[in-house]
């Protein structure tokens, strides 16, 4: 029986499989946050030669890509990559998700939308019905954080504040429980347009094109 940890190991392996094909020598890939996406890096090291560099959506995999010898560039220098990877907290079988619990939501949204395809990596526990159970991450700018949070509770939300968190951006993040996320890409859309909301940690108007899920019988390809 596999752990989560060996699961999560297996996704990241079967990402560097899937990615390896798509990249040159020029190439940039993107690159997300949390601690499959650190295995990710781990297993992607040994290949560094096979292209350019990466974009990165936190401070924290810059630092392991840094380490392992893979050139971090800056966004505003890309035009494009063939792939973005990341981890998620809940993904649909519409490969829609929820994500955020590591508070890097927005760059992760923002990396993700240059890259031609977002490809998840989770171990089967991610892997909902419905998304929502996870609490929905919201990043709000400060001054904001009690006229968003009353916006979220009349969505039929209950907000609470990431305490003593401040994102890579220097904003607050609302982690939202009770949602009824029964349309996700039109509940991302309502709680983007309120004042003050930064990101929303449904990904969903976008969402993923391709998961890696890693299970007790090996990683499937949803698409
Ligand atoms: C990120 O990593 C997130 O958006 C999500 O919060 C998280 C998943 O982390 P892990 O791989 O550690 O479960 O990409």
């Amino acid at each position: 029986m596999l752990d989560q940890n060996a699961l999560k190991r297996n996704a990241a392996q079967a990402a560097v499989d899937y990615v390896l094909p798509l990249l040159g020598p020029d190439s940039i890939l993107g690159v997300g946050t949390g601690s499959t996406v650190d295995l990710f890096i781990d297993a992607l090291a040994p290949h560094k030669q096979r292209f350019r560099g990466a974009a990165s959506s936190s401070e924290r995999s810059s630092a392991r890509m840094a380490q392992a010898g893979i050139q971090v560039f800056d966004l505003n220098d890309i035009e494009t990559m063939p792939a973005y990877v990341d981890g998620a907290d809940e993904i649909d079988s519409g490969l829609n998700m929820i994500k955020g619990g590591g508070g890097a939501l927005t760059r992760e949204k923002i990396v993700a939308s240059v890259a031609q395809q977002f490809v998840c990596i989770v171990d089967e526990s991610k892997l909902v019905a419905k998304l929502g159970a996870f609490p929905l991450p919201v990043e709000v700018i400060p001054m904001a954080m009690a006229a968003v949070a009353r916006r979220l509770a009349r969505l039929g939300g209950e907000p609470e504040e990431r305490k003593g968190f401040v994102t890579d951006n220097g904003c607050r993040i609302l982690d939202v429980s009770g949602l009824d996320i029964a349309d996700p890409a039109a509940l991302e859309a309502r709680i983007n347009d309120i004042p003050g909301v930064v990101t929303c940690g449904l990904f969903a108007i976008a969402g993923a094109d391709v998961a890696l899920v890693s299970g007790q019988q090996g990683v499937r390809q949803l698409r």
